[in-house]
């Protein structure tokens, strides 16, 4: 442990001035809420003054927040700290040597999942930008989900190259991933437990000295920086796990001809002393921001490790192969409505498809991507017509999302429901049908949305994810 560090650190004397990179879902609020403790002096949000994103610092420092949707309690606190003076946005880096702690909230999306290659470009820049202004004291930490060993690594690596300083002597360096949720991003901060990871005891300290002050409900929970990338990676990772799990049961119940939903029922009712069947739902399939990268970054990060991995022999990760599980809920959607248009006589080439849900998760316009997306493409390439409805998604590259639902069922041979917005919970089958003008329509519940009895008795071909006690029911004429 550096005892030089410990001494810098006390000398310097607690945190008071703070800055967040990276004024987005996890920048904003996280600055907003050191900006509301009476702990710091003054927090700053650097944000460079780009094309895309230069608006975000005249809004911020109107005390408006950029963020799309619902966040409760972001513009009010918003407001408050930026008119106490506590809060203000800036392009000016240089101004990162005037503090006593620096936070990274940048994206680190993948370029190319299949290599595993996570692009870290923005986040180096945010990093090379700290380096450069980095003094004697500072303290550094990443939020963003990063692939395990990346604190330690690249970023110590770029910090050190760029400052002259070495970490954990003369600067403190960790990781702390942030666990927001759209549409609860103050809470999530405040009420989740914060991992801490510090590359050595001075550095996980300072780092909890800095967090403690804005949490409410949840804890710190001290740890290395490496363990707290890998917890991060992993807990997104065993969520990814679980849901295949589901999808693999559902596919099985399909193959067995029963109804999934009461295998669940039957396996989640066993309860009790340290007994814990977390079974999720099944669905058509994993999209979003999280669960399809942090397996890969999991994945490379032990790649990088120091040890040699002992692993049964060309066994593949089972968390890679729930990846392939979820990725082929999609696949699953396409074969049932091909096998659901057969029964009614019809090739999917030439058929018109009608997708109702295009947002990778229920009652929200995130379609970051979306399970929804694969199967358009399966789609169109078999020559069949397709057009999509969301109530909440307003575009997205490529495709027309349609807001008037009638429209999009309008003379649709198949009905496909791919995302569980409450908005499809009401879908009358006499309404439905009549719109599709067919004798025989389709549809296909791809997230457990509709009964298919309503809908088989008003003479549709149900198929539905899990329903192998339905999938093959007698078509009511
Ligand atoms: N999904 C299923 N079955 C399930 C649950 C989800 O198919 O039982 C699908 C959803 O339809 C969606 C995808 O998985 O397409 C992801 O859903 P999600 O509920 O995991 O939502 P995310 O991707 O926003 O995950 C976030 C993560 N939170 C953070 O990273 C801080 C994740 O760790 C949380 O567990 C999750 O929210 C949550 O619990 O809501």
């Amino acid at each position: 442990m550096s005892q030089k560090l410990e001494n810098i650190l006390k000398e310097k004397g607690p945190i008071k001035k703070i800055g967040v990179i990276g004024m987005g879902y996890v920048g904003i609020p996280a600055a907003a809420l050191f900006a509301d403790s009476d702990k710091f002096d003054i927090v700053l949000g650097f944000q460079r003054d780009s094309e895309s994103s230069g608006y975000k610092i005249e809004m911020i420092n109107r005390g408006e927040s950029p963020l799309k949707g619902e966040e409760p309690g972001l513009e009010e606190l918003l407001k408050k700290v930026v008119d106490a003076g506590k809060f203000v946005c800036t392009p000016d880096f240089s101004r990162i040597s005037e503090l006593d702690a620096i936070t990274l909230a940048i994206q680190t999306p993948f370029a190319d999942p299949k290599a595993l290659e996570p692009d870290f470009g923005a986040l180096k820049e945010g990093i090379r930008n700290v380096g450069k202004y980095l003094k004697p004291g500072m303290l550094v930490v990443l939020e963003s989900t990063i692939t395990p060993r990346t604190t330690e690594g690249m970023a110590r690596d770029i910090l050190e190259e760029e400052s002259g300083l070495k970490a954990g002597e003369d600067f403190a360096l960790a990781h702390a991933p942030e666990r927001v949720m759209v549409g609860r991003l103050l809470r999530n901060i405040q009420e989740h437990d914060r991992i801490v990871g510090g590359i050595d005891q001075p550095s996980t300290d300072r780092a909890v000295e800095l967090y403690s002050p804005v949490l409410t409900k949840g804890k710190v929970i001290p740890m290395s920086a490496t363990a707290a990338e890998v917890t991060k990676t992993a807990e997104n990772t065993f969520r990814d796990l679980q849901i295949a799990a589901a999808n693999q049961l559902a596919l099985y119940c399909e193959a067995m001809g029963i109804n999934v939903y009461d295998v669940r029922t039957g396996i989640d009712s066993l309860k009790g002393e340290g007994i814990t069947r977390a079974i999720l739902w099944p669905g058509a399939g994993v999209g979003g921001h999280c669960l399809t990268k942090d397996t890969y970054h999991l994945e490379r990060g032990v790649k990088l490790g120091t040890e040699a991995l002992d692993y049964p022999q060309d066994a593949e990760s089972i968390y890679v192969l729930a990846r392939r599980v979820n990725d082929f809920m999609p696949v699953h959607m396409y074969n049932l409505t091909v096998a659901a248009l057969k029964r009614v006589g019809k090739e999917i080439k030439g058929s018109k498809i009608a997708m109702l849900g295009w947002a990778f998760i229920n009652d929200s316009d995130d379609a970051r991507n979306p399970p929804s997306e694969p199967y358009k493409d399966m789609i169109i390439a078999a020559g069949a017509e397709l057009m999509v409805h969301d109530p909440h998604v307003l575009n997205y590259p490529n495709i027309e999302i349609h807001k008037d639902m009638n429209e999009v069922i309008s003379g649709s041979d198949a009905v496909v429901i791919f995302t569980g917005h409450k908005d499809y919970f009401s879908l009358n089958p006499d309404d439905v049908k009549k719109l599709t003008t067919k004798k025989c329509s389709v549809i296909i519940d791809g997230r457990n949305v509709i009964d298919p009895d309503t809908f088989i008795n008003a003479g549709f071909v149900y198929k539905g994810i899990g329903r192998g006690d339905q999938n093959s029911h007698e078509i009511i004429n």
